[in-house]
C-alpha cells in the first residue's frame, strides 16, 4: 500500500515527511530511482511504502512548481522548494539596511516562477524614515505585489503607512503553504515564530556589528503554523539570474513589459531619454514615472549582467 507524504526536511539521503492521514512525522529514505532523476526537497508531495518500520519514498508527485536559484560556481539550478502557493519577500528596513536591488529580484524570479509574491517590510520597530518607504511599497504594488509593514518582534505595533499589518498578514497565509524569501538577518525565522498560532521553535540571532545577518537557518524546512505551512529558508549569499536569457528577461518585468509592447523599435534598449522609444519622457503621471524609471534602472542592471560573458567562458577564452 502506498502512503500520501509530505516533505518537511530534506537531507542528502534521509526525508522528514508528515504522513496528514495518520497525523504522524516519520524519518524515511528514497529509492535510488526516485533520488536519480529528481533532487527531493521540502514541499514537496511523495509516496511512501513502509517495509517493517521502515519508510521509503517511492514516487514524487507532479510539482506545481519549484522554487530554484542558481548554484554559480557548478552553473546549475538547484531546486530549493515546491508546490509553494505564495511566496514572501522579506525585508529588513533597519539592519540589515533595505536593498531595493535584491527585492527585484526576488520578484522577477517570483514571475519566472509563476508563484504571486508579496513584501514584506520587517523591524517597522526600528525604521528611522531613512528612506521613502512609501515609494518603495508603490514600486512593488504597481507590479500587483502587495506590501505589509510588520515587526516580527512587536507584532502588535499598529502600522504606519496604510499597508497591510501583521493581522492582515496571518489571514492572507490562510490554508497556503508559503515560502519566505530573503537576506540573512530580515527575520524570517522570527516571522515564522511569530506567525504561527501554534508554537514553534526556530533559532534567531543577533545582527553583527557589521549589520549583516549571521545564516543561522542553514537548510529549507517547512514549518506548521496551524491554519498554514511556511518553509523556511537560509539567507541568500549571492544572487546570479543568469539562467535567464537577456530576450525573456522583460518577461519577469511586467510592468515594463506592457510598455515595452508599445515601443516602436526593434530590439530597443529601452531608455528614456531615446526619443520614440516607448520609454521616452517617462509616464504622464509624475509619480508612476518615477516608480518606472527606477524599475527600467534595475532591468537594465540585470540585463548587463546576464548579457555578459559569463565567467567560465571567459576563463577558456
Ligand atoms: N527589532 C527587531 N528585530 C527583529 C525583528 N525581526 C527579527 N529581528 C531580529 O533580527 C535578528 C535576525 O532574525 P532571524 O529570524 O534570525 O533572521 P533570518 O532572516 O531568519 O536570518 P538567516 O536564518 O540567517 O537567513 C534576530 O536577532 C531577531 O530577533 C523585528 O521585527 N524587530
Ligand atoms: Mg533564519
Ligand atoms: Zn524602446
Amino acid at each position: 500500500m502506498k502512503i500520501l507524504a509530505h516533505i518537511y526536511e530534506a537531507h542528502k539521503k534521509e526525508f522528514l515527511c508528515k504522513i496528514y492521514s495518520e497525523n504522524k512525522t516519520v524519518s524515511a529514505c528514497a529509492k535510488r530511482t526516485v533520488l536519480k532523476s529528481n533532487q527531493l526537497v521540502a514541499g514537496d508531495k511523495v509516496l511512501l511504502e513502509k517495509n517493517g518500520n521502515e519508510y521509503q519514498i517511492v514516487d514524487l508527485i507532479d510539482r506545481t512548481n519549484e522554487i530554484f536559484r542558481m548554484n554559480i560556481r557548478e552553473r546549475k539550478k538547484r531546486v530549493t522548494a515546491a508546490n509553494c502557493d505564495l511566496v514572501i519577500i522579506a525585508t529588513s528596513v533597519s539592519r540589515p539596511p533595505y536593498k531595493r536591488g535584491v527585492i527585484d529580484r526576488f520578484a522577477t524570479r517570483s514571475f519566472q516562477w509563476d508563484v504571486p509574491a508579496v513584501v514584506i517590510f520587517n523591524k517597522m520597530d526600528e525604521f528611522q524614515d531613512d528612506f521613502d518607504i512609501d515609494f518603495e511599497m508603490r514600486r512593488f504594488e504597481n507590479l500587483g505585489i502587495e506590501c505589509f509593514e510588520v515587526s516580527a518582534k512587536y507584532p502588535e505595533n499598529p502600522t504606519r503607512f496604510g499597508r497591510g499589518s501583521f493581522k492582515d498578514l496571518q489571514k492572507k497565509l490562510v490554508n497556503t503553504q508559503t515560502i519566505i524569501l530573503g537576506q540573512s538577518g530580515v527575520g524570517k525565522s522570527k516571522l515564522i515564530t511569530s506567525l504561527s498560532d501554534m508554537e514553534v521553535i526556530l533559532v534567531s540571532n543577533e545582527i553583527g556589528r557589521s549589520g549583516k545577518g549571521s545564516h543561522t537557518t542553514t537548510w529549507s524546512e517547512m514549518i506548521d503554523c496551524g491554519t498554514f505551512r511556511i518553509i523556511d529558508s537560509p539567507g541568500i549569499r549571492s544572487f546570479s539570474l543568469d539562467d535567464i536569457s537577456p530576450e525573456e528577461l522583460i518577461n519577469f518585468f511586467p510592468d515594463l513589459l506592457t510598455i515595452s509592447l508599445t515601443c516602436q523599435f526593434n530590439n530597443c534598449q529601452h531608455d528614456s531619454s531615446t526619443k520614440g522609444c516607448a520609454f521616452y519622457g517617462g509616464d504622464t503621471d509624475p509619480q508612476t514615472a518615477d516608480i518606472i524609471k527606477s524599475r527600467l534602472s534595475s532591468y537594465k542592471k540585470i540585463m548587463e549582467e546576464i548579457s555578459g560573458t559569463p565567467a567560465w567562458q571567459k576563463k577558456s577564452s
